[in-house]
């Protein structure tokens, strides 16, 4: 049995600062412009805002490089602003979890400023390094470099420096007491502001095998599942629980990239007081299982993968507690990808895909902009993206001599820059984002997908998300609930039973554009259908088998 807990009962709304909201005219979102939209955040009901990096960065990777953990980037604003959102957000009951980057820094931070200069100085052991002397570095493979080596080499030190992600994002090396306690000392000075907890970026990667040996690339095809497995991770984090988060009352949230299911227990089992909750990668690994080949992530993928991927980790949470998303600001818009955002489908898929996330066991991470139905950009040119990741992986493949265009087409679905683009707030020039232009291009659907539109339509995907909300929020069995899959097999429907003592519901979802059936193998007769994404279903009681149109979903509740 779970015990409640705030964070559990929570629906976290993540927001993008970039692309939230610009308060000073310089096309890029920042603090004050969240501030003057916290009543919107508020009305939908959701009561955690998880906010993308915001502190001091060159803005290599977006914030993910930070050069002063204990500034406010000059686009966001200043540490006032910051206080003061923390006052508003508290002022409204709502709290404030923020990202908190540790496995690498910028290159510019002090630090690594330092360290870079000589072998000799005091930062110099609080990154990862290989000496020349000792030969070629062994092979490990970057996120995001344009050449995919994850060693740069420093001529000033004569050695090369790790970085699983940009050449501006050295690692950090954890196995130094000196740099732990740096952060510690970093988190508590947040925490002592009064925020609500941590989303932990990359924290998988923290651990690393010093003596860096070859990697089994038979065992590790991917190499970062091996990232992942680094051999003092757990005693990191349950230090830094005892250290610092237990001393508050906070949620800390692991993001658990090239992470198992079968390791998700040992971080987030209460007794082992590591972490409360684990955001896996399951939404973005699911694949076509009829077409293994398929190169990248999700395209196109298949119902029956993502069924079974979240009852996996479902299962394998134990007596933990699972997080559940299918987009971020890593991800495509999940309503270009697991929905359909053609005209005819939009908003009824973007429904079905709300009616999913909040009826599911665990906490939903909700990404800003998935109310209203926001989709992909699909750019067409390379000029278009600011994405270091898609911009590095383009350099690649032209050196390569690879396919351009092909390339091209797959980012339109699964380039970052698809989820990154500025919120639409109502039809004026830019979307009611920015009085100029934005740093990035405002989704050309934005005169009919906005927030303005969809206050006056009673009908609209904004007002269905806010009614789920209140329905989660009325029946703890939703949040508590045993959850169990039904007909697993079937290709066009995903249902499930969730159930706590006499109370039980039903949820069925048609993720397919055509008609679809279900038979849930029980008595429906006491069975009454308490909300739908269709104007209206003629049988609010249906006897055995459920007939559901194109994306339909509904929430069924026992008498
Ligand atoms: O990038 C990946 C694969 O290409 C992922 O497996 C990666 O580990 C994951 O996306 C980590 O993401 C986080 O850290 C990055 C940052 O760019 C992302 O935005 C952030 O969510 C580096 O800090
Ligand atoms: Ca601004």
């Amino acid at each position: 049995e779970n015990k409640p807990a705030w964070w559990k009962e929570a629906i976290v709304y993540q927001i993008y600062p970039r692309s939230f909201q610009d308060s000073n005219e310089d096309g890029i979102g920042d603090l004050r412009g969240i501030i003057s939209r916290l009543d919107y955040v508020k009305s939908l009901g959701v009561n955690v805002i998880w906010l993308n990096p915001i502190c001091a960065s060159p803005n290599d990777d977006n914030g993910y490089d930070i050069s002063d953990y204990r500034q406010i980037m000059g686009d966001f604003g200043t540490m006032e602003d910051f206080d003061l959102l923390l006052k508003e957000i508290h002022a409204r009951n709502m709290r404030l979890v923020l990202d908190l980057v540790v496995n690498h820094s910028s290159d510019e931070h002090p630090w690594f400023r330092e360290a870079r200069t000589s072998r000799s100085n005091a930062y110099y052991s609080y990154y990862h390094w290989w000496p020349v002397e000792q030969g070629r570095p062994p092979l490990r493979l970057s996120f995001f470099d344009e050449k995919g080596d994850a060693w740069r080499y420093n001529p000033r030190t004569k050695s090369y420096y790790l970085h699983y992600f940009s050449r501006k994002q050295p690692d950090l090396n954890w196995e130094n007491p000196k740099v732990r306690q740096e952060m510690y000392a970093m988190m508590k000075f947040w925490l002592e502001k009064g925020i609500d907890g941590f989303r932990m970026d990359s924290i998988s990667y923290i651990s690393k095998d010093i003596d860096f040996p070859e990697i089994d690339q038979t065992q590790y095809p991917g190499i970062f599942e091996y990232y992942a497995q680094g051999p003092r991770l757990h005693e990191y984090l349950h230090e830094m629980n005892r250290t610092v988060w237990s001393k508050y009352d906070i949620m800390t949230v692991g993001e658990g990239s090239g992470e198992t299911a079968d390791q998700l227990a040992l971080f987030v089992e209460p007794d082992r007081e590591e972490l409360n909750m684990l955001y896996g990668f399951g939404p973005a690994q699911v694949r076509n299982t009829t077409k293994p080949d398929s190169p990248y992530t999700g395209i196109p993928y298949s119902l029956i993968a993502l069924k079974k991927m979240f009852t996996l980790w479902d299962q394998a949470v134990g007596k933990g507690w699972p997080s559940i998303y299918l987009g971020n600001h890593d991800q495509p818009r999940m309503l270009s990808r697991f929905g359909n955002d053609s005209a005819e489908y939009r908003e009824i898929s973007a429904k079905m895909l709300a009616t999913f996330l909040l009826t599911m066991r665990g906490t939903p991470y909700w990404y800003a902009g998935d109310e209203i139905g926001m989709s992909n950009i699909k750019f067409k040119c390379i000029e278009d993206y600011n994405d270091i990741n898609t911009k590095n992986l383009y350099k690649q493949i032209e050196e390569k001599g690879g396919n351009i265009s092909a390339f091209l087409e797959e980012q339109k679905q699964i380039a970052r820059d698809n989820a990154r683009t500025p919120f639409q707030w109502d039809k004026s020039l830019y979307a009611g984002f920015s009085a100029v232009k934005p740093w990035l291009k405002v989704n050309p659907d934005y005169g009919q997908v906005n927030v303005e539109v969809q206050e006056k339509a009673p009908l609209s995907v904004l007002n269905y998300f806010r009614k789920l909300v209140k329905i989660r929020q009325s029946y703890t069995t939703l949040i508590y609930g045993k959850y169990v899959l039904l007909d697993p097999a079937n290709k066009k429907v995903y249902a499930y039973l969730r159930e706590k003592e006499r109370e039980k519901f039903l949820i069925t979802l048609n993720f397919s554009p055509k008609t679809a059936y279900i038979t849930p193998g029980m008595d429906l007769r006491k069975a009454r259908m308490i909300l739908s994404n269709y104007e209206e279903r003629k049988e609010k009681n249906v006897c055995r088998r459920i007939k559901l149109r194109p994306y339909e979903a509904n929430i069924w509740k026992w008498e």
